[in-house]
Order: structure tokens, then C-alpha cells, then sequence
């Protein structure tokens, strides 16, 4: 059965990959609906060999549609998504709007599919970098109870969209040519040949000190485990890479679990694939993880600071897994 399918932000770096992974996973699509802001309707998209045209984003545009993909933004969602589930469709979206309203399921298929039975017309896909972290963690969780989670992250730029890829690539080629004066639009800092200790790059600080980014890793990561006792701390870092978000993981369990169980145990578990042949210099790289569709892992290592701890290096393409992939699995699932 082939349904009516909406993709709003369809012009987004998110968007790109919907339309692509919607094609490629051979996603039943009977109509496609191409919506983005004003700013982007009659830019045309291919889709299937054929041409689409975005179409400007208004409360009517969710007419005979069944499944809404959303990624737009938290403030672009809370006001269509309403809409949308009153024309009847299911929405999955990628904004942080609704993650953590209780009557709304938060899904990472490979750990929590069973919640999407109890959706009220949205689903809400978690932060790219939970996402990943999420993927690993559970196999881990299951056998040995986690206890506490210190996370530091490495995320691409593509995570703040495509204006902040154009960012980096323009700030470095204006350095290489010896320029003075790039004018920056979006990172507060020069973020080529760089690293910056906050995400997102603008409004990102709380009261506790923390960025809105790491307290989403905080509690996201709670509630897609359904475990309110894990104990979770992140610092989230923005390094001048395209695509691919790079986290070191401790991991902190109540029973002790060896590195080659952990090892084994990854190496079975839905969408991981464990890359750790340090022999060999092998381990999970953003280059590689770009474009792909595993959460990859590896330097697999017993923390010898503490009884039960393990540390792990984990890498996933934060625009497929984290965005577009991990949205259309829902979708296949509601299906
Ligand atoms: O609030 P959040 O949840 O934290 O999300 C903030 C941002 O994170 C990205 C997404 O950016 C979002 O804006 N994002 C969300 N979830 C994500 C996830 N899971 C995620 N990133 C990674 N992982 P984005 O660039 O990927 O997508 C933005 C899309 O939203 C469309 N949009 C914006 N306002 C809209 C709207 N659609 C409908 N109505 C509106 N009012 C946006 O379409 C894009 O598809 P667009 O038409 O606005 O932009 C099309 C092209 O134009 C560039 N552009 C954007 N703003 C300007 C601009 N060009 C010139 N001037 C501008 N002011 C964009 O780069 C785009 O290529
Ligand atoms: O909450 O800028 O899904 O790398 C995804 C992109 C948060 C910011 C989310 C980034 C956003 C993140």
C-alpha cells in the first residue's frame, strides 16, 4: 500500500537526505509533496528521475497526506505540525518541539519501536547525537546496567544546516587565500581550522552552565531508554567537519562486562558495526561514517580508572542515522 508522503524543510541538509533515502529504501510513496519557506517555492527537486517543486508551507498543505516528515526547526513544527494531524496525517519530526512532552513517543527503532504504538499523530525524532550514542548503549544497558554516561561529542557542522556547511567551506578557503575580514554569519567563533565548546551556536546557554545540546543528551537519553536512574553528563563540541558526528563515550556499569564481551556483544546489534583493529590503525572515522547507515564503534576499551567502566568511541553520519534514516524507519514501521 502506497501512501501520500510530505517533507517539510525538503530543501534543508536534512531534507536532501529524506529524498534520497526515501528512494533508495524504496519507501511507498504514492505522492510526494516538496514544502520549505516561501524563500524556496519553485526551486525544483528530483525525486525517483523526476522533477518535483518545493511548494511554500501553509496550514492547508497537508490535504490527503498520510505520513508528514518534518524537519524544519522546533518553531516551524510547533506551529504546522497541529495541522497537519488535523488533515490526518502521522508526523514524524525532527525538531526538538515535542521530545520530551510525555504523550509523545521518542524512537530509536533499534531500542524503543514498541513506542510508536501509542503516538497521537507525532512521533519525535531524538537528537542526532543521542541517536547514535542510544544505538550502542542499549545492547550495553541490557546486560550490565548502565549507571552513568560521560559523553564528550565532536559534531559536524552540517547539524546546524546547510548555511553552516557553506560557513566552513567559505572561512577556509578565505584563510588558505591569506583574506583578512571573512564576515561570519552563524558560528561565533571562527569555526575552520577550529574547535568550539558550544552547540547551538546561538542562545545555547542555560542556568546550570550547560548548552541546550547537552542537556537534550541528558534527557533524551533517559527517556529512549526508559530508565530515569542513568546518570548522563555531556560536553557537545563543534569541529570543522562537513558530516559525521564523533563521540567519546564512559561508560560506567553495576556489573562487570570485559571489553571482548562488549566487543561481541556490538558486534550483534541491530544497525552497529564494530570497526576496532588498532593492530591496524582501524577505527570508526566521520569520512567514512558520512553517507552510510550503521552507528559505528570502536577503541572498545576497559576504563581502568574504575571497577565497571568501559570507553568507546562511536561515529555516525548525524544527517542519516541522526535525521533522515532514523525518521523514515519510523515511518516504515507506522506502516
Ligand atoms: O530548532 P531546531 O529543532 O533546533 O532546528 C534548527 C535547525 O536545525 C536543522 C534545521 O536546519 C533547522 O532549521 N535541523 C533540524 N533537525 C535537525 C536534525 N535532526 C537539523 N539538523 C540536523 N539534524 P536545515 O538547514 O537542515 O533545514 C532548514 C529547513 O527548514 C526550512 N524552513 C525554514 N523556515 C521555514 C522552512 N520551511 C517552511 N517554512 C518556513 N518558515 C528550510 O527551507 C530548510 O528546508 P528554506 O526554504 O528556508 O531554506 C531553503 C534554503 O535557503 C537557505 N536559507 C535559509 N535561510 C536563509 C537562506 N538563504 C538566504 N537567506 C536566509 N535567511 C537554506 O540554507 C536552504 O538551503
Ligand atoms: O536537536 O547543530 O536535533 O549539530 C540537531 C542539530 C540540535 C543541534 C536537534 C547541531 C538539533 C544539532
Amino acid at each position: 500500500m502506497s501512501v501520500n508522503v510530505a517533507v517539510v524543510g525538503a530543501t534543508g541538509a536534512v531534507g536532501g537526505d529524506f529524498l534520497q533515502i526515501l528512494e533508495s529504501r524504496k519507501f511507498p510513496v504514492k505522492e510526494l509533496r516538496l514544502l520549505a519557506s516561501r524563500r524556496s517555492a519553485g526551486k525544483k527537486m528530483q525525486f525517483c528521475g523526476v522533477d518535483y517543486t518545493v511548494q511554500e508551507l501553509t496550514r492547508h498543505s497537508f490535504e490527503g497526506i498520510k505520513i508528514a516528515l518534518f524537519s524544519a526547526g522546533a518553531s516551524i513544527s510547533r506551529e504546522y505540525v497541529p495541522y497537519a494531524i488535523e488533515s490526518g496525517a502521522v508526523c514524524v519530526d525532527n525538531s526538538s518541539a515535542f521530545r520530551m512532552d510525555d504523550d509523545v513517543p521518542l524512537v530509536v527503532p533499534e531500542v524503543n519501536s514498541r513506542e510508536i504504538g501509542r503516538h497521537r499523530g507525532v512521533i519525535a525524532n531524538p537528537n542526532c547525537s543521542t541517536i547514535q550514542m542510544v544505538v550502542v548503549l542499549k545492547p550495553i544497558h541490557d546486560v550490565a546496567r548502565i549507571k552513568r554516561v560521560v559523553v564528550s561529542t565532536y559534531q559536524a557542522v552540517s547539524g546546524a544546516g546547510l548555511k553552516a556547511v557553506d560557513e566552513l567551506l567559505k572561512e577556509t578557503a578565505s584563510i588558505l587565500d591569506g583574506k583578512k575580514g571573512f564576515m561570519r554569519n552563524l558560528f561565533p567563533h571562527q569555526i575552520a581550522f577550529n574547535v568550539l565548546p558550544q552547540i547551538p551556536q546561538s542562545n545555547a546557554f542555560l542556568s546550570n552552565g550547560y548548552t541546550s545540546e547537552e542537556m537534550k543528551m541528558v534527557n533524551e537519553t533517559k527517556k529512549i531508554m526508559a530508565d530515569n536512574t542513568i546518570r548522563v553528563t555531556a560536553t557537545t563540541v563543534r569541529v570543522p567537519v562537513v558530516r559525521g558526528h564523533s563521540e567519546s563515550v564512559n561508560v560506567e556499569t553495576e556489573k562487570k562486562i570485559t571489553a571482548a564481551e562488549v566487543k561481541r556483544l556490538l558486534s550483534g546489534a541491530p544497525g552497529v558495526t564494530v570497526i576496532d583493529d588498532t593492530a591496524n590503525q582501524l577505527y570508526p572515522l566521520a569520512i567514512n561514517a558520512a553517507g552510510k547507515d550503521d552507528v559505528f564503534v570502536g577503541r572498545i576499551r576497559e576504563d581502568e580508572s574504575i571497577a565497571n567502566g568501559i570507553n568507546l568511541w562511536i561515529v555516525s553520519d548525524n544527517l542519516r542515522k541522526g535525521a533522515a534514516l532514523n525518521a523514515i524507519q519510523i515511518a516504515e514501521k507506522l506502516l
